[in-house]
């Protein structure tokens, strides 16, 4: 029988050498949610023995047409370590992944500890600030697809980040809107309130589904909200640029 390091071993061998591997749940139909949350967690162990440090943690599935389309009623999680971070302006290498794609989010940075059943005036109490973001998804598995856990295991599709400029806690992030260009031209266009209505309701499910794996937002954990509009997939010599209403531009290359 394969065990859970095994798995966890698998998924962290495609991401650390991108390449597309077939879904888990191909061989293990049954394979369930808690198992695929502990090969997601065994495999940020492997990253963590490698040297990356925690930088926080993403939520994915937080809009209505992303859950359909995984046919899930509930957002998903995973974890973010500091070699994911990428460097705001900067360069993505498109051949370290192995099909990215990039999606405007908002990103936290958790000032106190949060942890369970909290409401959202609590979770915004413990914000230090607010920034707009980018998040790179990049699914492990062969064309992009996969049952939820799969999708769970593969640490979220989460595989690199870029945060903005920071913006006061008090910011309001509600319903800002969000404009996505490629070169110049519009590919997305929407408003954080897609992120489950407010962004800060995926800060409160962040709090209570961590906190069912025994951990808490700590002081200095950036939480990546969820993506505001459907992916773009990258393209070497592609030029993204994100303009967040109030909250400032995100933007980056890509290169082969
Ligand atoms: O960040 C996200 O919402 C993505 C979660 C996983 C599903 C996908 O890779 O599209
Ligand atoms: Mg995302």
């Amino acid at each position: 029988m394969t065990s859970l390091a095994d798995l966890a071993l698998t998924v962290d061998e495609a991401a650390r050498t991108a390449t597309a591997i077939p879904q888990l749940t191909d061989t293990l139909p049954d394979l369930s949610v808690d198992d695929a949350y502990a090969i997601q967690a065994l495999s940020l162990a492997r990253r963590r023995a490698r040297g990356e440090r925690r930088a926080g943690f993403k939520m994915g599935l937080t809009s209505r047409a992303k859950m359909q389309q995984v046919g899930v009623s509930e957002v998903i999680w995973g974890r973010l370590t500091d070699a994911m971070r990428l460097e705001e302006g900067g360069v993505l290498t498109r051949a370290a992944y192995v099909h990215p794609r990039v999606e405007p989010e908002i990103a936290y940075i958790i000032g106190r500890p949060l942890e369970g059943n909290v409401t959202a005036a609590e979770a915004l109490a413990a914000v230090e600030a607010v920034a707009p973001a980018l998040e790179i998804i990049d699914s492990r598995y062969q064309n992009f697809k996969f049952a939820l856990a799969d999708v769970i295991a593969d640490n979220s599709s989460s595989s690199g980040f870029y945060v903005g400029p920071w913006a006061r806690a008090d910011t309001d992030v509600s319903n800002l809107g969000i404009l996505m260009e490629v070169d110049g031209r519009a590919v997305q266009i929407g408003s954080s309130a897609a992120i489950l209505g407010d962004p800060v309701r995926s800060l409160v499910a962040a709090a209570k589904l961590v906190a069912r794996a025994g951990e808490r937002l700590e002081p200095g954990d950036i939480v990546l909200a969820g993506g505001a509009t459907a992916a773009h997939p990258l393209t070497p010599g592609e030029h993204i640029e994100t303009r967040f209403e109030t909250l400032g531009r995100v933007a980056f290359s890509v290169v082969a």
